[in-house]
């Protein structure tokens, strides 16, 4: 009997199966528990001895159930171990890895050319105050070229800054000329958005000032940008224009050769001039000379890149990001 019943113990996979055959063995109608009952019906001196055997046989039985459990046990935690095991040298997992958004690959080329042109980078506040956006940028309250820089306004009269110019005045407030400084940032508009205007873009504004500064250094400045942006000779082009902080002021371009098309033509870049005496006065300046220009990221991106939509930059589509990935 303790052979049949060691080798059913032995037989069970696991805690459930092994439950069963305790059952069948050791339980209230099991093999065991039947055969002591059936002790009643023996005389005592049969009984006695009868009942001996079979109660050795029981505790047999409750051993074998008890160590074979500790097996199951011990057997379970290798699996569980086993199943945990991990490799440590197999190669990691290629998950994909983000990337540097376009914009911001071709504000940090920008800002190494002028690094390498002597320029020191600044940024300046985003929320400025009227007085820096416009005010000290000779705007007058009532004066229509505001209507062309409309924003968006905080309740105590603050506004989100329109260009990078406000920084002129705050540089020139705590440094003292000579200087040459480059000023990359988001500026908004309250625009009417469409393939090439956002609510939302980035500038790069330039300022130098010293001594004798003139047009011609301007002049310069936008030529050796534009050779190491796109080549050595690349012809550049100043047309005049009106900016409130600027006298002369301009409009700048570059002729290059538009990668889609293979057209040659003037890319206009952005705004410039020789800094207003009444910029210069509003920093508390005297008797010194100086240039600024300034001109969107966005367009300059769009162009070479082939990038037809502005609003493309900002709607987070993988197909478009991913596409940008190897530039520059
Ligand atoms: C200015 O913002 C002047 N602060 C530039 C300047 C600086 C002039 C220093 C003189 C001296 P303007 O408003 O033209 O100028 O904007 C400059 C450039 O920003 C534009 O040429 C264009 O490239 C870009 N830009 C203007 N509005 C938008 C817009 N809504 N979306 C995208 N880019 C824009």
């Amino acid at each position: 009997m303790i052979d049949e019943a060691r080798a059913e113990i032995q037989a069970a996979e696991d805690a459930r199966a092994l439950q069963d055959v305790r059952v069948r063995w050791l339980g209230k109608k099991g093999r065991i528990t039947l055969e002591l009952k059936g002790l009643a019906t023996l005389d005592p001196d049969a009984r006695r001895e009868a009942g001996r055997e079979i109660n050795v046989v029981k505790q047999q039985v409750e051993a074998l159930v008890e160590a074979r459990k500790e097996e199951l046990a011990r057997l379970e935690l290798a699996r569980a171990l086993a199943a945990e095991r991990v490799d440590v040298t197999l190669p990691a997992a290629q998950g994909s890895s983000g990337g540097v958004h376009l914009l911001t690959k071709v504000t940090n080329r920008l800002l190494d050319v002028f690094a390498s042109l002597g320029y020191e980078v600044v940024t300046g506040p985003e929320l400025e105050t009227d007085h820096y956006n416009f005010e000290a940028l000779n705007f007058p309250p009532e004066h229509p070229a505001r209507d062309e820089q409309d924003t968006f306004w905080t309740e105590d009269g603050r506004l989100l800054r329109t260009h990078t110019s406000p920084m002129q005045v705050r540089y020139m407030e705590t440094h003292e000329p000579p200087f040459k400084v480059v000023v990359p940032g988001k500026v908004f508009r309250n625009e009417a958005v469409d393939a090439t205007h956002e609510a939302q873009f980035h500038q790069l504004e330039a300022l130098v000032v010293g001594e004798r500064i003139t047009m011609a250094d301007l002049r310069g400045a936008i030529q050796e940008m534009a050779d190491a942006l796109f080549g050595e000779g690349t012809r550049t082009r100043l047309q005049p224009s009106f900016f409130p902080f600027v006298e002369p002021g301009a409009e700048f371009a570059i002729w290059w050769t538009h990668p889609k098309t293979g057209r040659e033509e003037w890319l206009e870049l952005g705004g410039c001039g020789m800094v207003h005496p009444n910029v210069f006065k509003a920093a508390g300046y005297e008797n010194v000379t100086g240039f600024a220009f300034g001109f969107g990221i966005e367009r300059l991106a769009m162009v070479p890149y082939g990038v037809p939509d502005i609003r493309w930059f900002y709607q987070s589509d993988l197909r478009v990001l991913r596409q940008f990935r190897g530039a520059l």
